[in-house]
Formats: C-alpha cells, sequence, structure tokens
C-alpha cells in the first residue's frame, strides 16, 4: 500500500543544554573516578530514559541526602539545591558534587546579593519544582516570595514596595513571564530584577524555534518527561502559536497515530534533558509509516559550554 506524505519539521535549537550535558557528564566522571555506587540527589535532569542509563552505570537516585551513606559521593541535580543541603552535606563530611548548571548558580547568587543589600526577593517559578526550592532556599524561610502567574502578583504582601527585587526560574514561557514581570513592575515601580528575567538561553531558544515551526504543522510532538518543566513549557507554547494539537511524548511508544490520522505535517522538538536517541526514535516511528521528509527549522545555533566541577576535571 503506498504510504501517505509526511513533512516532519524538525526544530533547532533542540534537546540537550549545555546544564544537562554538563550535569550528565558529571556522574558519568564521577562513577568513573569513585567506582559505583555514586548517589544523586534527585533525578541529574528529568528524564527517565537518562536516568536508567546511569542507574545501569551504578548510580543511585535518591530523593534526600539523608538516604544517602556518609562513606560514598553523592551529586546534586542540575536544578539546584537549597543552601541547606551543601551544609548537611559538609557537616556528615561527604564528598559532594554540585551538578547546579551554572546558570541557576548566577539566580541563587543574584538572589543572595539583593538580599545582602536589604531587598526583598519575589521570585516567579512553580511552587515546589527543585529549581525554585532550591533557588527559593537560598535564603532563609520566608524571604523569598514566590509568584506563579500574574494573578498572584495582586495578593503579594510585602515588607516594604520600595525594597524588592525578583528572580525566575530558568525554564518559564517566555511570553507568560514578561506578563508577571509587567504586573510586578505596574504594582511596585522600583521592583529591582535581572535585564529580562533569568530564563535562560535554551530554554528561550526551544521557545522561539516551536514558534517558528507552529504556522507549518498540523501537530507538534514535544519529546520530553512529564515532570520535565521547560519540556511542558514547549507544549504550551506551541498551542499558543496555534498549534492545536500538541503533546508531550518520552518516546516513540507514546505516540497517538489515531490522532494524527490525516496530518501532513508535524513538528518534533525535544525538551533539554530530552535525548537526540529519542528524537530519532520518533523520527524512525514516523518514517516507518508515512513517506516522509524531514526539514530541519533552525532559528539559533548554539555553543555554549561549561567545565564540569575541578574535582573531575583530570578523570
Ligand atoms: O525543565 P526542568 O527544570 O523540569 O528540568 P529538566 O531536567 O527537564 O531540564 C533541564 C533543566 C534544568 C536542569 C533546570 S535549570
Ligand atoms: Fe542550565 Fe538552562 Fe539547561 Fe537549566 S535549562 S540546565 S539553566 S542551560
Amino acid at each position: 500500500m503506498k504510504r501517505a506524505p509526511l513533512t516532519l519539521y524538525l526544530a533547532a535549537p533542540r534537546g540537550f543544554c549545555a546544564g544537562v550535558d554538563r550535569a550528565i557528564k558529571i556522574v558519568e566522571l564521577a562513577l568513573q573516578k569513585w567506582g559505583a555506587p555514586v548517589y544523586v540527589r534527585h533525578e541529574i535532569v528529568h528524564n527517565k530514559f537518562v536516568v536508567d542509563d546511569l542507574r545501569a552505570k551504578g548510580a543511585v537516585f535518591v530523593e534526600e541526602l539523608e538516604d544517602c551513606p556518609d562513606d560514598r559521593p553523592v551529586i546534586f541535580s542540575a536544578h539546584g539545591v537549597p543552601k541547606s543541603v551543601p551544609a548537611a552535606a559538609e557537616a556528615r563530611a561527604m564528598i559532594a558534587v554540585d551538578a547546579t548548571c551554572p546558570l541557576v548558580t548566577k539566580v541563587h547568587n543574584e538572589a543572595a546579593r539583593h538580599s545582602a543589600d536589604g531587598l526583598q526577593m519575589v521570585m516567579i517559578g512553580h511552587e515546589g519544582h527543585p529549581e525554585t526550592v532550591g533557588t527559593m532556599g537560598q535564603l532563609p524561610e520566608g524571604e523569598v516570595l514566590l509568584v506563579e502567574t500574574e494573578a498572584d502578583v495582586a495578593g503579594l504582601r510585602v515588607r516594604d514596595a520600595g525594597k524588592l527585587a525578583f528572580i525566575t526560574q530558568t525554564t518559564l514561557s517566555v511570553d507568560d513571564t514578561a506578563g508577571i514581570v509587567a504586573a510586578l513592575q505596574a504594582r511596585f515601580p522600583a521592583i529591582v530584577g535581572p535585564h529580562k528575567e533569568d530564563i535562560c538561553y535554551a530554554t528561550t531558544n526551544r521557545q522561539a524555534a516551536v514558534k517558528a515551526i507552529a504556522p507549518k504543522i498540523d501537530a507538534l510532538l514535544v519529546i520530553g518527561a512529564p515532570n520535565s518543566s521547560n519540556s511542558k513549557r514547549l507544549v504550551e507554547v506551541g498551542r499558543a502559536a496555534g498549534c492545536a494539537y500538541a503533546q508531550l511524548v518520552q518516546r516513540a511508544v507514546d505516540i497517538d497515530w489515531r490522532a494524527l490520522e490525516g496530518i501532513r505535517a508535524v513538528g518534533i522538538t525535544a525538551g533539554a534533558s530530552a535525548p537526540e536517541v529519542l528524537v530519532n526514535e520518533v523520527i524512525d516511528a514516523f518514517a516507518a509509516r508515512y513517506e516522509t521528509v524531514v526539514e530541519l527549522v533552525e532559528t539559533a545555533q548554539e555553543n555554549v559550554e561549561f567545565k564540569v566541577p575541578k574535582v573531575l576535571r583530570e578523570v
């Protein structure tokens, strides 16, 4: 039977960012240096495929530092940790390696600097997300007020409207965040902030690529995990840009082929924690069912690279 034609628009940039690349490398190098098991507090990045692969190599994933023995190395995930976590590791004389992305650390430092200047912090982020928990945990409890939506801004009760600064999670929707920042600035004209927000280059670029393919496609598939914030934002950005069918899939097996019946053009992207093998798996699954043509839609080139911590550089 003749297969239907289908164009796959492949977003670029997509997939691993420099912070994810570095974090995975840190776990691999730690395993080489110290042997298994190496403990990792929280999923090193939010992707089951990545986690399973590292687990098979000897990494043990736990949610809390208390679940790690004193005598094995522990790695903190790319999302960052509250200050209390490295402090507790130090108190137990553990070997701890911080895989927090340097761009998240930059936000931690911003918060600390503003607080030292006597400003109260407002964080734009998602409650309970490990990055938000880690960033808010740079300052004493209650020092950082969290807002998730524009509506939350109206309900903020601040110490002194003239002494405020804001920071953001790095993986937010650029457009939604702009709205929240505008609401903050409207209510607190003196609020201090970063130039625009703290959303990182990788998040910004992946969202821009989705916006560029949205007008060309009938459906968008975002390869990423259900707990991956930046991947979920890509789905939302796709929908907001006019793509009515935008879905998160972890791998090819998750594709709902029935929902795609009759389509002619599909957009494919991947969250910052999704490995390229899974993108290829999805492309192959389409190629097995359709007469596919792949077109790359490149809206930016990335050449960011982060060094691993000193302790692992000689490995
Ligand atoms: O998008 P989130 O923050 O949920 O994380 P991820 O592991 O899916 O992707 C990499 C992004 C980070 C490590 C947060 S800066
Ligand atoms: Fe770093 Fe951005 Fe990647 Fe987060 S999404 S790990 S901030 S580069």
